[in-house]
């Protein structure tokens, strides 16, 4: 049994503008892309003060919020929403299907990208690769189903979001 698109729950991901600036777009992407995430949404914008004020909200009031939104605003960023791709040990899951990807996606992401301090991230995560400082962090990712639905649609308009079956093979041969 196929999973529909609106089975599997979507995360947003954001390199932001010194991931683009320092040639992390491939390396990151990569990452997604080889533990079979499939991408469903990608474009490089430069948002504005107001705009990262509004992705940031709950945020305000914090004394790094107005330093946050400069970075965010201070050139392009490569927006993505990468769901994960149905798997065959999926399809024979008799949980329900759309809580079960849901929680890999959003987690595992987190998981994937490390703690918000690059110094306390793991080596193997994103931050913990690639980056030292937390006001130069990289990489965003949605923190959980809620933020991932407001933040999806704050970026992406719902015809940017694409819907694919990946068939590898079709494309070699
Ligand atoms: P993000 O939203 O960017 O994925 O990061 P996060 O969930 O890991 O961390 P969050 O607490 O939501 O903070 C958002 C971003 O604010 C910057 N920050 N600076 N100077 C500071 O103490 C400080 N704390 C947080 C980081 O860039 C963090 O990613």
């Amino acid at each position: 049994q196929e999973l529909s698109a609106a089975e599997l729950e979507r995360t947003f991901i954001a390199i932001k503008p010194d991931g683009v600036q320092r040639g992390l777009i491939s390396d990151i992407i990569a990452r997604f892309e080889k533990k079979g995430y499939k991408l469903v949404a990608i474009k490089l914008v430069h948002p504005t003060k107001d705009f990262a004020e509004k992705h940031y909200d709950d945020l305000k009031g914090r004394p790094f919020f107005n330093g946050l939104t400069d970075f965010l605003s201070s050139g392009p960023v490569v927006a993505m929403v990468p769901p994960p791709p149905p798997s065959q040990s999926m399809s024979n899951h008799t949980a329900d299907p759309q809580v079960w990807e849901g929680q890999g996606v959003i987690k595992y992401g987190r998981k994937f990208i490390g703690a918000t301090a690059p110094l306390a991230s793991e080596p193997g995560t994103i931050r913990g690769d690639f980056a030292i400082s937390v006001g130069r962090n990289i990489i965003h990712g949605s923190d959980g189903p809620e933020t991932a639905k407001d933040e999806i649609a704050l970026w992406f308009k719902p015809e940017e979001i694409l819907s694919y079956k990946k068939e590898t093979d079709k494309w070699l041969y």
